[in-house]
């Protein structure tokens, strides 16, 4: 399929792409992948009947809003700009990790949370924290792929210091980068720069595997968890598996069950980055809270993003 997407329309659908997926995946966080499948038929029967009510986002779309504002104030990940974004963004009631919300909290209230994200897992978490609020670091540095890796772990490092939850990062990030920079989807090249940048066998070998993926039912064999291990390439391989429609990446990766809502984000920012707004069907877009943070103000901060993505470029 060829796109019209403008590049801005992508860092639109990236942000907005991500913020629905979590939205429309916190629904069901936490139920069995059973629980799923029997409530719904298809991807495109989830889609076509959320569940009632409004869209609210969580900690990945909230964490998401404190990358993207760093870098499109500071033009690149500034530690303590980005600490104090977590920091003043944070709500309680957004469903943060335990390891993220005792870092956060040090963070507001002045304590070492250098220390806490060091020590409060033994070797750092690995959660898919960083992973989940990536999105913002692929798009501003989509032309430079080791700017991209580098600005991931970065991004990660106030919270997630374990190479594990690191690297989940680091191979998200550099799927929005080149989702956002190809017409027509090329899985063999898409994957094989994934899994050859890795350093990790935990990563470089499932995302071996997503390249071949051909059904939707081995989609699961990817995980569906917490750890970032067991959730960023299943992201990207349901982008992959579907990458030409928006609904059946971020459908496909709910009906998994598990970690719905961070699974659905990270799929949601890759697959809005490859084929734009307009992508992200309008009655869950319409659906998306639109309070302070809510859908304008993200639809403007992918706009600043784009406008310093262009002065940079310059
Ligand atoms: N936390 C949740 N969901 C559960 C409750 C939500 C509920 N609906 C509510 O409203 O309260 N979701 C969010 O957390 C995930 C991202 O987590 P993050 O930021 O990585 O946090 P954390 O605490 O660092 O890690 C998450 C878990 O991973 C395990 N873990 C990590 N490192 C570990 C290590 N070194 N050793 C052992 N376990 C480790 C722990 O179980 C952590 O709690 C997203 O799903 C987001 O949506
Ligand atoms: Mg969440
Ligand atoms: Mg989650």
């Amino acid at each position: 399929m060829s796109k019209v997407a403008s590049l801005e329309d992508r860092f639109v659908g990236c942000l907005l792409g991500l913020a629905v997926g979590d939205a429309l995946g916190a629904f069901f966080e936490g139920q069995s992948t059973d629980y799923m499948t029997r409530h719904y038929r298809s991807a495109a029967d989830l889609i076509n009947n959320p569940p009632p009510g409004e869209l609210w986002y969580t900690d990945d779309t909230q964490m998401a809003i404190g990358v993207a504002r760093t870098l499109s104030v500071c033009g690149a990940i500034e530690e303590k700009y980005l600490c104090r974004q977590f920091a003043s963004n944070y709500d309680p009631n957004r469903g943060y990790g335990g390891g993220a919300r005792a870092v956060i909290e040090a963070m507001r209230h002045g304590h070492d949370h250098k220390y806490l994200a060091a020590d409060y897992f033994p070797g750092g978490s690995f959660g898919n924290g960083a992973a989940m609020r990536v999105a913002p670091v692929g798009l501003l540095f989509r032309d430079d792929h080791d700017g991209v890796w580098e600005q991931a772990r970065l991004s990660a490092l106030p919270t997630h210091v374990h190479p594990l939850g690191i690297e989940g990062a680091q191979i998200v990030a550099l799927a929005v980068a080149m989702a956002s920079s190809v017409d027509q989807l090329d899985r063999g090249v898409f994957f094989e720069n994934l899994a050859s940048r890795c350093a990790s066998l935990e990563y470089s070998g499932p995302l071996g595997r997503a390249r071949r993926l051909e059904h939707v039912r081995d989609l699961g064999l990817f995980g569906n968890g917490i750890e970032a291990t067991a959730s960023a390439v299943t992201a990207i391989a349901a982008f992959g598996l579907t990458p030409d429609s928006y609904e059946e990446t971020i459908g496909n990766a709910i009906l998994l069950g598990g970690d719905t809502d961070t699974i659905a984000a990270m799929a949601g920012a890759i697959s809005g980055a490859y084929l734009g707004v307009r992508a992200i069907p309008s009655h869950l877009l319409g659906k998306l809270e639109d309070r302070h943070q809510g859908r304008t103000y993200i639809e403007q901060l992918a706009k600043n993003l784009y406008e310093k993505y262009v002065q940079t470029a310059e």
